[in-house]
């Protein structure tokens, strides 16, 4: 059976040897809750919605890499090996290279942060995410003066992603942020969600979460971060540029082309809950509205 990614992990890499070492002399511990649980400090920047359930979370998903239902993503995704991962950074840094999980968590403050996420599709969950601040990596490696862009790709690995076997997307997965975008603190990069590690699913090991964007911002299963001066392609502006531009910031007032963007449906809430309206940045806007001061975000949709 193959391992699953233990939180062990994702701890910095002595603590991990040790670890792993104690759990080799006494394999029944691996079963114990509380050292596969975490309890990070949860953040001042969560909402206080009530999240959606874990079983919502993981079955209901988007990662076209394992196929293009809802349900897809939970049944596939259990092929994906995870471990080791290494995130490549690259560009205009000053320490550019290859990154073990590991080195990417070392002192990264890891905190649950309760976000708002909306889909392009108008349906939107409450997830209490696990993760760090993407600017904590971006200041480890050094982001140099002439950087304005971060391009972020997902893992091409056809044997255990089945949905590549087949060009519904021009993989890999690539997106896109301004640097402002990506240093602002709510933009994070995820590592589990409820206390556990990510599960594949949602993006396993590692997914970016930017809270006030359409959800397909947040790539999953990263394994390239490249800081450029110039604005990166991303998947789905290649796929279809009339629909989805660079920033798809959540904006109630611009519409879909092909559907409205005013309101959406919590995914679970059942049947007689009817439409929430959609706040203009998912409800960030307190946070990141000045992020756009000036822009015209009807063309810069
Ligand atoms: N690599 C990759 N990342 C991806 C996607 C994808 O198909 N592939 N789908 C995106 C879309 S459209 C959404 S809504 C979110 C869904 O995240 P969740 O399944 O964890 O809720 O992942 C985003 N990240
Ligand atoms: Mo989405």
């Amino acid at each position: 059976m193959a391992r699953r990614l233990n939180w062990s992990d994702v701890t910095p890499k002595d603590s991990w040897m040790n670890r792993r070492a104690v759990l080799a002399g006494a394999g029944a511990i691996l079963a114990t809750p509380a050292l596969a649980r975490i309890e990070p400090a949860k953040s001042p920047l969560s909402t206080d919605a009530a999240p959606n359930t874990r079983a919502e979370i993981t079955t209901y998903n988007n990662f076209y890499e394992f196929g293009l239902d809802k349900g897809d993503p939970a049944r596939n995704a259990r092929l994906l090996t995870t471990d080791p991962w290494e995130v490549k950074i690259s560009g205009l840094v000053d320490r550019p290279g290859s990154y073990g999980l590991a080195d990417i968590l070392k002192d990264a403050a890891l905190e649950e942060r309760i976000y708002r996420f909306r889909c392009v599709e108008a349906w939107s969950m409450v997830i209490p995410w696990i993760g760090f601040e993407l600017s904590h990596l971006l200041n480890k490696v050094g982001v140099q003066p002439s950087a304005k862009y971060v391009a972020f790709e997902t893992l091409v690995r056809p044997e255990e992603m089945p949905g590549q076997q087949s060009a519904i997307l021009d993989w890999p997965y690539r997106e896109g942020l301004r640097l402002d975008e990506a240093m602002h603190p709510l933009t994070i990069l995820a590592t589990g969600l409820y206390g556990d590690p990510m599960p594949n699913q949602n993006g396993a090991p590692i997914r970016l979460v930017v809270p006030w964007k359409y959800g397909f911002k947040s790539i999953k299963s990263i394994v390239s971060i490249r800081l450029t001066d110039t604005q990166p392609e991303t998947s789905w502006n290649i796929q279809n540029a009339r629909e989805y531009g660079f920033f798809s910031n959540v904006n109630p007032q611009v519409d879909h082309p092909r559907w409205s963007q005013a309101s959406e449906r919590r995914v679970g809430a059942g049947i007689f809950a009817g439409r929430e309206d959609t706040a203009m940045f998912n409800g960030y806007g307190d946070q990141v509205a000045g992020l756009y001061a000036g822009q015209d975000l009807t063309r810069n949709f």
